[in-house]
């Protein structure tokens, strides 16, 4: 039976030592660097680095060649996380279970932080050492990936339209876009480099492409259920905000029952997605499954 908390665990405790590496080498210890590590070294779950890493694995790839992949997406995953606590967004003081950056440390020096892990994502991508020249169209194919991920038409048109919908009623369509776009794609491009870089064939990469859709999804349905049921001291940050800031989220519009079944629904259909892989792909049926059974 596969183990899926060793495997999480073992794969965070590789992430966080490349990310530490990653730090070490980048510049003079001064505030800046004080605050990156601060968030980035918090204990976030890792799941978009970790999925890159599983997705190289499904194909028999060597995980240790996705890992610049990986460090970048936890890098602007963590900026994100660092914009969206700030006053001008969502003013959360609370993040990963510590106070978050701006009341750490300062609004502006949150700013910049965000600024420079999100910089440092792309140092990091284009600064991959390769022994053989057929890699570098992939790496490059890579970075498109997820710098269009992480812009204006991602994460960041994500969180215009989250911004703008406040105190308005979304249809369930237009919630599921603007979902799709605040965390989908992100968890999409975190599959797509790992398979990219392990040589999946295009066949396999359109499955796991409808894998990290539904799962993607999923984990969105589980966080909206989370901020209802969860536990903030589990979670490591406040819970009920989205009634309290009359958020649009499936629970609004489903029910709570109803949004659970559809959060299943979702991983039978991640778990079909992957039916042609073979044990290799184990670590992403299991992980389908954490992302609507974890706690945090
Ligand atoms: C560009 C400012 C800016 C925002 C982009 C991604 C995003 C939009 C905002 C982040 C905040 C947020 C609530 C996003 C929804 C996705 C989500 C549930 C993030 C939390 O991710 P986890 O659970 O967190 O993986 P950890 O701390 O475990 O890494």
């Amino acid at each position: 039976m596969f183990d899926l908390d060793a495997y999480l665990s073992s794969h965070r405790q590789r992430i966080n030592a490349a990310l530490e590496a990653i730090l070490e080498t980048s510049g003079p210890t001064d505030r800046i660097l004080e605050a990156m590590k601060y968030s980035l070294m918090a204990g976030g779950k890792r799941i978009r680095p970790i999925l890159c890493l599983a997705a190289a694995e499904s194909a028999g790839g060597d995980a240790q060649n996705a890992m610049g992949a990986a460090c970048a997406l936890e890098m602007i995953h963590t900026y994100s996380l660092i914009h969206d606590d700030l006053p001008a967004m969502d003013n959360d003081v609370l993040r990963r279970g510590k106070p978050t950056c701006h009341i750490a440390f300062d609004e502006a020096t949150a700013i910049l932080t965000g600024d420079a892990l999100l910089t440092l994502a792309f140092q990091t991508l284009s600064s991959i050492e390769f022994d053989n020249s057929h890699q570098a169209p992939i790496w490059l194919r890579v970075i498109q990936l997820i710098s269009h991920a992480a812009g204006y038409c991602g994460l960041i048109q994500g969180q215009m339209v989250d911004i703008a919908s406040e105190g308005s009623r979304l249809t369930l369509t237009e919630l599921k876009s603007m979902h799709r776009l605040k965390t989908g794609v992100l968890i999409e491009a975190s599959l797509c480099s790992g398979a990219l870089l392990s040589g999946l064939n295009s066949n396999q990469i359109k499955m796991l492409e409808n894998y990290a859709r539904n799962i993607g999804l999923a984990f969105q349905v589980a966080d909206d259920i989370l901020n209802i049921e969860g536990d903030p001291k589990v979670m490591g940050k406040a819970a009920g905000t989205d009634k309290l800031r009359k958020k649009a989220t499936y629970p609004s519009l489903l029910g709570l029952q109803e949004s659970k079944k559809f959060a299943k629904q979702l991983v039978q259909n991640a778990l079909q997605a992957l039916e042609s892989f073979d044990k290799k792909a184990e670590p992403l049926r299991a992980i389908a499954n954490y992302i609507i059974t974890r706690k945090k």
